[in-house]
């Protein structure tokens, strides 16, 4: 009878804890790279060529990773990259605006960038290495729009 109990306050103590987390705004973990999610990217990468006239890892030579927004999905959802590199995310929808938001790091909301080839987010990455969780403002509670920044100096790219 006393385990019992004892149990039921250790999932009283769990419940609370995750709840703290959610009260504290962790960002959710990115999109696993299902079949679904595959495609999608392949299309981005298409409409990206298409908009822009090159391949987007033409731009790793010069030390940049694109990351592409497309149909609630950052493309690809998680990327290693060597400290010093830029990332730069572009919009390759149709008409949906999107955003690039490090919440957790305390940082603000990115503008929304629309699809328009002007248009784009860039940060350099001169961060110690470890995670970086962001998100879309308008659809990361919604549509699950969160990806992941590593930095880690073995990675292959780019800086
Ligand atoms: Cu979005």
């Amino acid at each position: 009878m006393k385990r019992f109990v004892t149990a039921g306050v250790a999932l009283a103590f769990a419940t609370l804890a995750a709840g703290q987390a959610l009260a504290e705004g962790k960002t959710p973990e990115p999109p696993e790279m299902t079949p679904e999610k595959q495609k999608i990217c392949e299309e981005a990468e298409k409409r990206y060529q298409k908009i822009y006239g090159h391949p987007s890892d033409s731009l790793k030579k010069k030390g940049i990773l694109v990351v592409k927004m497309y149909k609630y999905t950052f493309c690809p959802p998680q990327v290693r990259i060597k400290p010093g590199t830029t990332v730069r995310w572009v919009n390759v929808d149709k008409r949906t605006s999107h955003s690039v938001w490090f919440k957790e790091a305390g940082k603000e909301e990115s503008e929304r960038i629309f699809p328009d080839p002007e248009e784009k987010v860039e940060m350099k990455f001169d961060l110690p290495p470890g995670e970086y969780p962001y998100l879309c403002g308008p659809h990361w509670q919604s549509e699950g729009m969160v990806g992941k920044v590593i930095v880690d100096p073995k990675a292959d790219c780019c800086g």
